[in-house]
């Protein structure tokens, strides 16, 4: 992979605003890190030996200490919002269902098929080798349909509901070209939805060190023009 000192090219609709964010904060920190010098170096210059601070205590303490809380629960409001605007506002209902599940060492992602219901799964069943590593139940109708790939496709312009496992420890689920990520915790599904906007190939990535194959937890997503996409799901058999 190349090195850019600059993040990767946004490829989904939520991530112009993400990446207003991040340089919003970056340069107001710039800005107080240039400032915090500056003081610095002002107080040195200008020092007139040891005077009482008496009421100036407000102007020189209070008051920056208060503009900078307001800063910091602006910024912080703001990135929370953000945030949650992908998880909390909950998915339209006509969203495209796919699953990501992390196990040591891969990803896979799992499609509900036909009747765009997910199966039940069971941990035990969970087998790599014998081609379930979701651990699907085969007695539950609901999952007969549904397939597993080591691949992500998704479609671009569509809005996409995904939901997010870890059957052994904690991972990180993480796509930044999609401006994503999120850790995948154990007995516990998350949800997360967007829409891919530029059609690609992209990295995914694991962002929790989860033992000593996490370096090559890697997978790749596919964004698909929607015609396209529509082909691949049709083609595709349990
Ligand atoms: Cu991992």
């Amino acid at each position: 992979m190349q090195f850019h000192w600059h993040m990767p090219a946004n490829a989904a609709l939520h991530g112009a605003a993400l990446d207003g964010q991040m340089r919003l904060n970056l340069a107001i920190f710039a800005a107080l890190c240039v400032l915090a010098q500056a003081l610095l170096v002002a107080g040195i210059l200008l020092r007139r030996g040891p005077q009482p601070l008496g009421h100036k205590r407000w102007r020189l303490e209070y008051v920056p200490i208060a503009a900078f809380t307001a800063l910091f629960f602006a910024l912080a409001w703001h990135s929370e919002r953000l945030w949650a605007a992908m998880r909390y506002g909950g998915a339209d209902p006509a969203a495209m269902q796919v699953e990501a599940i992390g196990m040591q060492f891969a990803w896979y992602f799992r499609y509900p098929g036909k009747d765009a219901a997910f199966g039940s799964t069971n941990l035990r069943l969970v087998a790599p080798g014998e081609g379930n590593p979701a651990g699907i139940d085969p007695a539950d109708e609901r999952g007969r349909d549904d397939f597993v790939r080591s691949a992500l496709v998704l479609p671009a312009g569509r809005e996409v509901d995904l939901r997010l496992r870890a059957l052994d420890v904690i991972h990180g689920f993480s796509i930044p070209a999609l401006r994503i990520k999120q850790n995948a915790l154990p007995g516990q599904v998350f949800h997360i939805h967007f829409t891919p906007s530029i059609p690609g190939e992209y990295s995914i990535l694991c962002t929790q060190v989860c033992g000593l194959g996490h370096y090559r937890m890697q997978a790749v997503v596919r964004v698909l023009p929607a015609a396209e996409f529509d082909t691949w799901v049709r083609e595709q058999r349990p």
